[in-house]
């Protein structure tokens, strides 16, 4: 096969002393860390949409990305030469899995049909080279946002008959997804909220959206897709609202319409600081409740109020992100899917690696502080004392359900002392800091 990315050889491990910049310092995939190979704890993943078909548009201007595959016309060639060049990405980098929307991979056709037909062939193609190559599919999700018809929504949109294709379009999705062995499917509410209520119908909006994702739990059962259903919170971008804000607002939406069973959360972590939360509150409140099915990597910018999907660089925040991820005992089924993009400015086809690089080698230095740090367990035990009070006498009553206000009552009436312990924030922070350092 044509290779695409002439220039780039296979990425190798050289570790922390390397000044290669072609080179990973930290991430040794055969490596143990926690038991396992660090290959099997980081479940990479690439994103097809940021890493192949993203040209580097923003709202001033036009794409500016330089790819071997730039300037072909015809619209499934183009596909063809960009799946080619996926999985030589995805081994010249070491990365197992990949994550797709339907409109990645193939181009819209004249209809439905011949939409669903392109998709049909270059699925087969797909498939040939998932088993050349012996890579996997994390999930599947279907693009309803860019076209023009989900101008109002897809599943929430005021209009039927587009709610009718939204149908189709998970349909036919799910059934490649299944196809390829995708291990999860992600519905991320694209164009699924409202810009003014003035003109919505929120509680309809929201009925129709349990309604649709009811009729994707019966058809995955239909057609005996066993992956996991995981929704992708966001609390904006591109409507002003998206109904599913964040994994709060989310666990709700799914008890309320009994859909719990079925779903997890895909969690963003450009997403979780666009809502307000830490991307480490957003895994925590997953993982507490059960509900932590898969991540999306990547980072914001402090300074801009957007979904800037950049490459994670920062050592802090991987390190807290991995923490959660050990006491999740894991991920999969789920991975870590580099929902990131090089900046417009870093147009060359080397930059694609150098972000990945940076991401892979961020998150593998993360994985080992926040296994020393496990170890060490001087975070567990201050939480633990912490909540000592609640283990003995009174304490051990309300955990145990065999209290009431009137014994509360009682008991406070004859404690006349109440004492606080300090929470020793700088301290737990310069720990965390040390173990950063030192690892
Ligand atoms: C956009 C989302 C999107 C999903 C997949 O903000 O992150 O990329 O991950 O539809
Ligand atoms: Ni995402
Ligand atoms: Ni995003």
């Amino acid at each position: 096969m044509t290779e695409h990315f002439t220039n780039i050889s296979k990425i190798k491990y050289e570790g922390k002393d390397s000044k290669n910049p072609l080179a990973f310092k930290y991430y040794n995939p055969e490596e143990i860390v926690g038991g396992k190979t660090m290959k099997e704890q980081l479940r990479f993943t690439m994103s097809y949409w940021h890493t192949l078909t993203g040209e580097g548009q923003d709202p001033f201007g036009v794409g500016t990305m330089e790819r071997p595959w730039t300037g072909e016309k015809d619209a499934m060639k183009l596909a063809k030469i960009r799946m080619e060049a996926a999985f030589e990405f995805m081994d010249k980098l070491g990365i197992d899995y990949f994550a797709f929307h339907d409109r990645d991979i193939a181009p819209e056709g004249k209809d439905l049909a011949e939409t669903n037909k392109n998709l049909d062939e270059i699925v087969a193609y797909c498939k040939e080279l998932m088993e050349r190559y012996n890579k996997k599919l994390l999930w599947g999700t279907a693009n309803m946002f860019s076209n023009p018809r989900f101008v109002h929504g897809a599943a929430t949109t005021c209009n039927a008959d587009v709610y009718a294709y939204a149908g189709a379009q998970v349909k036919k999705a799910l059934e490649i997804t299944k196809e390829l062995g995708g291990e999860n499917y992600v519905f991320w509410g694209g164009r699924e909220g409202y810009e003014t209520l003035l003109n919505t119908d929120m509680k309809l909006e929201q009925d129709n959206l349990a309604r649709f994702f009811h009729m994707a739990v019966d058809y995955a059962k239909k057609i005996d897709f066993t992956g996991q259903f995981l929704i992708e919170p966001k609390p904006k971008e591109p409507t002003k609202h998206q109904y599913d804000f964040d994994v709060a607002t989310v666990m709700a939406f799914l008890k309320k319409y009994d859909l719990d069973k079925y779903f997890k959360v895909n969690i963003e972590a450009n997403h979780a600081t666009l809502a307000g939360h830490t991307f480490q509150h957003e895994v925590a409140l997953a993982r507490i409740n059960g509900i932590l099915g898969s991540l999306d990597i990547n980072q914001g910018d402090m300074l801009l109020g957007w979904d800037t999907d950049q490459f994670p660089t920062n050592i802090y925040d991987a390190t807290l992100l991995m923490y959660e991820v050990f006491k999740n005992g894991g991920i999969a089924p789920g991975g870590l899917n580099f929902d990131a993009k090089v900046r417009r400015a870093s147009f060359e086809a080397e930059d694609l690696f150098l972000g990945y690089i940076a991401g892979m080698d961020t998150l593998a230095k993360g994985l080992k502080v926040a296994h020393k740090l496990l170890q060490g367990g001087e975070l567990e035990k201050f939480v633990e004392d912490r909540y000592k009070s609640f283990t003995e006498g009174i304490g051990k009553d309300i955990v145990e359900g065999k209290t009431n206000f009137e014994a509360l009552e009682q008991y406070a009436l004859n404690n006349s002392c109440i004492k606080n312990k300090s929470g020793r924030q700088e301290m737990l922070e310069a720990i965390l800091n040390q173990y950063i350092f030192n690892e």
